[in-house]
């Protein structure tokens, strides 16, 4: 693309990266801010730039005239990212986070704040939108670089978020939660979320982080006592590593419940592998939600016990 202006180059070039990816480059040296991942390329530029690039030019048609003529139409394109543009808050936090773009991410979950709970926010806008990045992710349309720009913007809206969910007072609290993702994953949206629905609820949640191994966890329970813990794990590989841990923990005698989620975590396999790794009881949490009604459930199951003893 050297010589082409500076508005269709990384055009150019991303469309060639997609040819080779489809034609099975391997590997590539590229600088990823300068590429465009393909559903962001208007399907003009798409279908000339591919032309282009396969030669595939006749008699009163030349792909490389129309795009230089599409020069000016590009730059105010690009000017403005989608959640700048004047569209619905609604549809510009979804674009925002399927393009990865944070600036103004603030501004339009308050805009949102005055019509939707934090909760609809997250399941409407956050939540669908990761959905769409996961889609574009497996189909090779969106490379990580740009998968981890959307992480970023959720996280952000998440954090604006926090202030507006209602927090209860020490008191109030209804028992206590380890969250971490187990060793060799740094997948940190959906555990993040599972403590942000249970603060919000009343619980208190020691967040230890990703890539966690079990010697920090043991020592862990041993120092805040908490009524459960919980494994996150994205990858299908941590699904085994959570059969490893809940393994390390009935050697050391726990029987602390073990709230196990993510999504390549599937309920056949907490049932047939994972609870049977482990002495004491083992819950399949399939969203932040059902992590909640876990946790509700202990809570209720210690205050009756906690009620016969004292009878
Ligand atoms: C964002 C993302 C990333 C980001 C993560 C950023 C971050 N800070 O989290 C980055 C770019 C870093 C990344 C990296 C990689 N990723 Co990735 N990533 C994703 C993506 C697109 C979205 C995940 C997400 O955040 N979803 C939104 C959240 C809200 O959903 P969730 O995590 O499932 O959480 C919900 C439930 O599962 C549950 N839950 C979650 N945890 C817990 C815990 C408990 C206790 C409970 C009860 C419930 C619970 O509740 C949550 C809320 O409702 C997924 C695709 C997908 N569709 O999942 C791929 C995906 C998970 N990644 C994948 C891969 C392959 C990778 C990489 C190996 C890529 C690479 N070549 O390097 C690396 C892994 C690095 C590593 N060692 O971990 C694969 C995994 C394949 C597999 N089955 O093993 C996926 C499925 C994409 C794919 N289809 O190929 N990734």
């Amino acid at each position: 693309s050297y010589g082409l202006s500076a508005e269709l180059r990384p055009y150019i070039n991303s469309i060639f990266l997609s040819l080779a990816l489809e034609a099975g480059l391997d590997a590539a040296i590229i600088h990823h801010s300068k590429m465009i991942p393909l559903p962001r390329i208007p399907e003009k530029i798409l279908r000339l730039g591919q032309d282009l690039i396969l030669n595939r030019h006749h008699a009163g048609y030349d792909p490389l005239a129309e795009l230089l003529g599409e020069k000016s139409a590009l730059s105010s394109k690009t000017a403005a990212p989608s959640s700048w543009r004047n569209i619905p808050a609604e549809e510009a936090l979804l674009e925002a986070v399927v393009n990865g773009e944070s600036a103004r991410i603030e501004a339009l979950v308050k805009e949102l704040l005055k019509k939707y709970s934090p909760l609809e926010i997250i399941n409407n806008f956050l939540l669908k939108g990761m959905d769409r990045v996961g889609k574009l992710f497996s189909s090779q349309n969106l490379p990580l670089p740009f998968v981890l720009k959307s992480a970023e913007t959720v996280k952000k809206a998440l954090t604006c978020l926090k202030p507006y969910l209602p927090a209860e007072s020490a008191e109030e609290r209804k028992g206590k939660i380890i969250l971490a993702t187990v060793k060799g994953d740094v997948h940190d949206i959906g555990k993040n979320l599972v403590a942000l629905i249970l603060e919000a609820n009343g619980f208190e949640v020691i967040n230890l982080g990703i890539n966690q191994s079990v010697e920090e966890i043991i020592r862990a329970i041993e120092k805040s006592k908490p009524q459960a813990v919980g494994l996150s794990g994205l990858l299908v590989k941590s699904c085994w590593v959570m059969k490893d841990y809940l393994e390390t923990l009935s050697e050391h005698d726990f029987k602390i419940p073990v709230l196990c989620g993510g999504a390549a975590l599937e309920r056949s396999f907490v049932e047939k592998v994972l609870k049977p790794a482990y002495g004491g009881e083992v819950y399949y949490g399939r969203d932040a939600m059902a992590a909640l009604d876990i946790m509700k459930k202990l809570a209720e199951e210690e205050e009756k016990s906690a009620g016969s003893a004292a009878l």
